[in-house]
């Protein structure tokens, strides 16, 4: 154990890991709504999940600000004003520490505290948790509150360390920034994050040559400044708006059309998309119904945007090999852009078809295909993240009869609702993998678990329950039921999807978040507490295993 750190252990009702959005809340309820003692470990530095370590340039929510955001707090929704129809990271960050200091929530939290170890005790009926500095804690209740996209994908690309020159990875971003004035950068990847950052990349490089395995689609978000009568709407309607985040099937602040695509005549579809295109961001999905079940749909929707390419990109092959896309659109995360493919008009911007040549190995100089070298003097991967599961397997955890999650999880994360996992009493996994998560607005899935997990937590304690845990037969359910609701979409048929995990080589493919709809499993989770917590074992206190 390193010097100057505690040898004594200190004990907690809960332990959450994580300051971001969940962790945030989950804090603030278990500590002030049932007056626990809790304590927040967090590995970063300061405040934001996923907005503490993704600082790449453009880096912006895809969600529009009036809707990502808490909203169990009236007073919060008053007060807090974003400036941007989408919010940029740092004025995530302004928000979430702005939240933590209005519910005074930094006293309880501890930064750069990395959670390395977490094992549950049989006999005592409680976790010990470890940080990377040797600190231990012990808590009845543990909640992961680590994010869906917060372990960064690097991939094993062969020479990388031989590189001579700088290389980031997106969601590791340095707090300082990376002066491109006049650099010959290289950026491998073209999913929501490349996308966002490459227009302003090519602002100040000196040349930029994007590395793109898989075409992808993209819809101009139309960002801007906010107008005072759309600031005065989101103040005075916030109960309108949250009805509707809380009750569509993504969590987004409109509806899904209930008109099939194909029900409509061309002309009209048509001039439909182009009013979408010219509304901007994720909306172009909600105008059908049937855009992401249907796949005859979904080629009206896929031909109109690839046209949108060739229209936009002026050089033919440039153009071909930016719209010559391979699955259906939205199967896979539909990014929203500013200005992505006007980009590749500039002088400065060229494109390079890994599909056609592929990358044989980073050289010292910079990147070799099977074509050519590319010298260059930064590298940025913007390839995404090892999602869903990544964090949670980073972490030594083990449970009942010394159990360990990577064995558990060896085929694929295993979860009922995606809030909790068979054999690990008492933990609890915030927006985990088989809940809505990533398919649905962040915050609104994450206040709906928070809430969930809170009502739990003071049910056991009203009841003098010791543990909670789910049974491997209701895992076994839930996995098939979240594996048809998939099936139910076009969501399954894009190759190298971080949704089923096949970005991550030798990670096991298998459909991690719920598509079935953020409403519909709201009232799953509802039905589960009405029926006496269905599907989950409690123990009495001082009991062994008395179910209840
Ligand atoms: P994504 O969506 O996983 O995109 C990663 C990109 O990096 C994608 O274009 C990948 O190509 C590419 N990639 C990954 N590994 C490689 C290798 N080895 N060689 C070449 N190209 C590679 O991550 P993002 O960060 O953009 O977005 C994640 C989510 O954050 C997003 O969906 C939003 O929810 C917010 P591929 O498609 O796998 O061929």
């Amino acid at each position: 154990m390193p010097e100057g750190i505690q040898s004594t252990v200190a004990r907690y009702d809960a332990i959450i890991i994580g300051a971001g959005f969940s962790g945030l809340y989950q804090l603030h309820c278990l500590r002030d709504k049932l007056g626990l003692n809790v304590k927040l470990l967090e590995a970063g530095g300061g405040i934001g999940g996923t907005w503490y370590w993704n600082r790449y340039p453009g880096a912006r929510c895809d969600s529009e600000s009036h809707s990502y955001a808490y909203f169990f707090s009236k007073e919060l929704l008053e007060e807090w004003e974003w400036s941007e129809r989408y919010p940029g990271h740092a004025e995530i960050r302004r928000y979430l520490n702005h939240v933590a200091d209005r519910f005074d929530l930094k006293r309880d939290m501890q930064f750069d505290a990395r959670v390395t170890a977490a094992h549950y005790s049989d006999t005592k009926q409680d976790w010990t948790v470890e940080t990377e500095a040797g600190e231990r804690f012990q808590a009845t209740y543990l909640i992961a509150a680590v994010g869906c996209l917060s372990s960064a994908n690097v991939p094993n690309i062969p020479g990388r360390d031989d590189f001579a020159g700088d290389w980031y990875h997106t969601g590791r971003w340095p707090h300082e920034g990376v002066d491109f004035s006049g650099k010959r950068v290289g950026q491998i990847g073209t999913g929501s994050t490349g996308i966002q950052a490459v227009p302003v990349i090519a602002e100040t490089a000196g040349h930029l040559t994007v590395f793109q395995r898989t075409a992808n689609y993209s819809i101009p978000a139309r960002n801007g400044p906010l107008s005072g009568e759309f600031k005065k709407y989101m103040r005075s309607e916030h109960d309108q708006i949250r009805e509707v985040v809380q009750t569509t099937p993504n969590g987004h602040p409109f509806r899904i059309s209930d008109t099939p695509a194909l029900d409509v005549d061309p002309a009209r579809r048509h001039a439909l998309y182009e009013h979408a295109w010219e509304t901007g961001g994720l909306r172009f999905r909600a105008i059908f119904q049937d855009l992401i079940t249907n796949k005859e749909a979904n080629d009206t929707a896929s031909d109109f945007l690839k046209n949108k390419i060739r229209e936009v990109v002026k050089d033919p092959e440039t153009a071909r090999v930016l719209s010559d896309i391979d699955h259906p659109f939205a199967a896979k995360r539909p990014p929203i852009d500013t200005h992505y493919f006007e980009a590749y008009n500039r002088d400065n911007v060229s494109l390079v078809d890994l599909r056609a040549t592929p990358i044989e190995r980073i050289t010292a100089n910079g990147i070799q295909t099977s074509d050519r070298e590319y010298p260059l003097d930064i590298i940025v991967f913007a390839t995404g993240f090892d999602a869903m599961t990544g964090t949670m397997l980073k972490i030594d955890i083990t449970g009942r009869d010394g159990r360990t999650l990577k064995d558990a999880w060896h085929a694929g994360p295993r979860t009922y609702l995606g809030l909790q996992i068979p054999g690990f009493p008492n933990l609890f996994t915030l927006t985990g993998p088989g809940s809505p998560s990533v398919l649905c607005n962040m915050p609104v899935a994450i206040e709906q678990h928070v809430n969930w997990v809170t009502d739990c937590i003071r049910h056991m304690r009203e009841h003098d329950h010791a543990t909670i845990e789910t049974t491997e037969d209701r895992a076994d359910d839930w996995i098939a039921e979240v594996n048809r609701a998939a099936d139910a979409t076009l969501l399954p048929q894009a190759n190298h999807s971080w949704y089923l995990g096949a970005n991550v080589p030798g990670k096991p493919r298998i459909f991690m978040p719920y598509a079935g709809g953020m409403d519909r499993y709201r009232t799953i989770c509802d039905e589960v507490v009405e029926n006496g917590y269905d599907g989950f074992v409690l123990t009495k206190t001082g009991a062994e295993a008395a179910a209840d």
